[in-house]
């Protein structure tokens, strides 16, 4: 089945598949622009299987595009906007991608950008006046020096040069071709890039989305976490799409203010976000402005567990249920997951049908019945693997099996509670914190003579960093040095990413082999009293 099809062949074709805005785009419309995108990609010489990157936001233009990549045969790479351009770049240099569709701010970097080798189009999408001009003096300035074979086009411009070029044959994909590659930082930091096939997306649609979701044909749904993320991605572009409802797009990155004005004007019936969002939801509607939940038939949540207390009051406040579930960019989406009428709050719920699950202990035999243990999943929606990384699959991807990174217990009822992390990478703001990348940036200051990055949580039990530091002058004072590595955080690190508590230490744990016991300092914050440390607020999940 090819992804075109499975979406627009469903009738009728009049009703309206994307609330943008103010734009109502319907099922034809969108299958027009999505014919001209597969045009220009031909025109522009794209080949099956080159991967073309979409550095856009929340939009109709990502939307016909993901369609018009994939169904050509060719692979889509949705980048998250909420990157610096470094790590961007980094993305585009891992897939070797040679066309990138991308937003106006993006065109002067992207047409001058150096270490882009493999980039040789790059196709600007204009959404105001403005930014036509930003597009064509980037592309003045990179006509009159620009060496390589790099071409600069806008999107408009593209469409109208390809327009009397034939449209292109859609092929059933072979059974590993691959489609679309989702990147997530894992343990490194580094980028991993999942590859998955449009069969990924099918299997669920027709697990999670048809067991948990049930959608109904007028369900209007709207997802704070955005495309280039595979649970946004599920949300908002594959479970409304393929089922022929509507999707809510927002091009703002979504807060508070963002989402609430979004729920007045296009009233959800199914809403998707992580945890901290729920959170900044609820004090926003407690004191700034009433949110019009009056539509909604219940909330999602992913990313990070849903601390109980947090469900309960999002059911008590917005009268709906919030069905915690878990999923992974690895898998594609859920493989747990709460269901109606059956949530317990502070599990991840119950292992949806089509996927299996085994607990692990650390020898790799199965944990007693029980007892906590490192989750392995298997479903037919796996990826195929990281995008040219072998080791980091082999070991990631073992007999069919997927290593998820996670500690799980089951109880007797079937349903099951995240424990934890295995390795020491942890999420804030539902996006993924690298204790070493932190630590790195910190011990820049030549008042630190090491540093250590864990896990805490925040007065609302929502996860955040702590940082435990040995000074290199012991004598210092703590208050300035906390002050000027709070400076250095800020300058160096997104919010997210800042530690919200400092510890001054004169040890830290070691194995024998010299690495650093972080579930040691977890342990230590466990046992103080709850810091009353901010949540990371401003962050929102891209
Ligand atoms: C953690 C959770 C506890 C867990 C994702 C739904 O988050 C998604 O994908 P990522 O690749 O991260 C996967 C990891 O995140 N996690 C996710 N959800 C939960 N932990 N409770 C939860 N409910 O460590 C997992 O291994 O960024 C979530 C659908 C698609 C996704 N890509």
């Amino acid at each position: 089945m090819i992804l075109f099809d499975a979406i627009f062949s469903q009738e009728p074709q009049d009703k309206v598949a994307i609330r943008f805005e103010q734009q109502r785009i319907s099922y034809s419309e969108l299958r027009e622009r999505t014919l001209s995108v597969a045009r220009a990609l031909s025109f522009l010489n794209v080949e099956r299987g080159d991967r073309v990157a979409l550095l856009l936001n929340d939009s109709l233009e990502f939307v016909a595009s993901f369609i018009a990549i994939s169904s050509y045969g060719a692979i889509a790479v949705p980048v998250n906007m909420g990157l610096g351009f470094e790590e961007q770049r980094t993305i585009l240099n891992d897939c070797t991608a040679s066309v990138a569709i991308a937003e106006a701010n993006l065109a002067g970097v992207l047409a001058a950008g150096e270490q882009l080798p493999s980039l040789r189009t790059v196709v600007v999408v204009d959404r105001e006046e403005k930014s036509t001009t930003e597009t064509q003096s980037a592309q003045r300035r990179h006509s009159d020096g620009a060496a390589g074979p790099r071409r600069l086009w806008s999107l408009e411009e593209v469409l109208a040069e390809s327009v009397s070029q034939a449209t292109p044959a859609f092929i059933d994909p072979a059974d590993d071709q691959p489609c679309c590659i989702f990147y997530t930082s894992g343990s490194t930091g580094e980028p991993k890039g999942a590859v998955h096939r449009q069969a990924d997306m099918f299997y669920s649609n027709e697990t999670y989305c048809r067991e948990v979701l049930k959608l109904r044909a007028d369900d209007r749904v709207f997802s704070s976490s955005r495309l280039p993320f595979s649970y946004g991605f599920g949300n908002a572009f594959c479970f409304p799409l393929l089922n022929g409802c509507t999707t809510i797009l927002c091009r703002e990155k979504p807060n508070a203010e963002v989402i609430s004005s979004v729920f007045a004007e296009h009233q959800p019936t199914i809403f998707f976000g992580v945890p901290v969002i729920y959170r900044l939801l609820l004090d926003h509607h407690r004191d700034v402005a009433r949110l019009d939940f009056s539509h909604l038939r219940f909330c999602v949540s992913a990313g990070e567990a849903l601390p109980a207390r947090l469900g309960e009051e999002i059911e008590a406040v917005f009268g709906v249920e919030v069905l915690d579930g878990i999923g992974s960019t690895e898998m594609f989406h859920m493989w747990m997951s709460n269901y109606q009428g059956e949530v317990r709050y502070g599990s991840s719920g119950k292992l949806i049908k089509g996927y299996e699950a085994r607990l692990l202990d650390p020898e790799g035999k199965p944990s007693p019945a029980g007892a906590e243990g490192n989750l392995w999943v298997k479903g037919a929606s796996a990826a195929l693997g990281y995008w040219n990384k072998p080791e980091v699959t082999a070991a990631t991807f073992v007999d069919g099996w997927v290593r998820t990174g996670d500690l799980y217990r089951q109880d007797a009822d079937g349903y099951w509670y995240h424990m934890g992390r295995s390795d020491d990478c942890f999420k804030s703001s539902g996006q993924w914190v690298s204790p070493v990348e932190v630590e790195g940036a910190l011990l820049k200051h030549a008042g630190v003579n090491r540093i250590a990055v864990v896990e805490d949580f925040d007065g609302n039990g929502l996860p955040c960093a702590c940082a435990f530091v040995i000074k290199t002058n012991s004598a210092a004072d703590d208050a300035w040095l906390e002050e000027q590595l709070k400076k250095l955080a800020r300058e160096k690190l997104p919010r997210f990413k800042q530690p919200r508590k400092y510890v001054f230490v004169d040890e830290l744990p070691y194995t024998a082999t010299g690495k650093i016991q972080r579930f040691k300092l977890r342990e230590r914050l466990k046992e103080s009293p709850r810091s009353n440390v901010q949540s990371p607020m401003s962050a929102t999940h891209s």
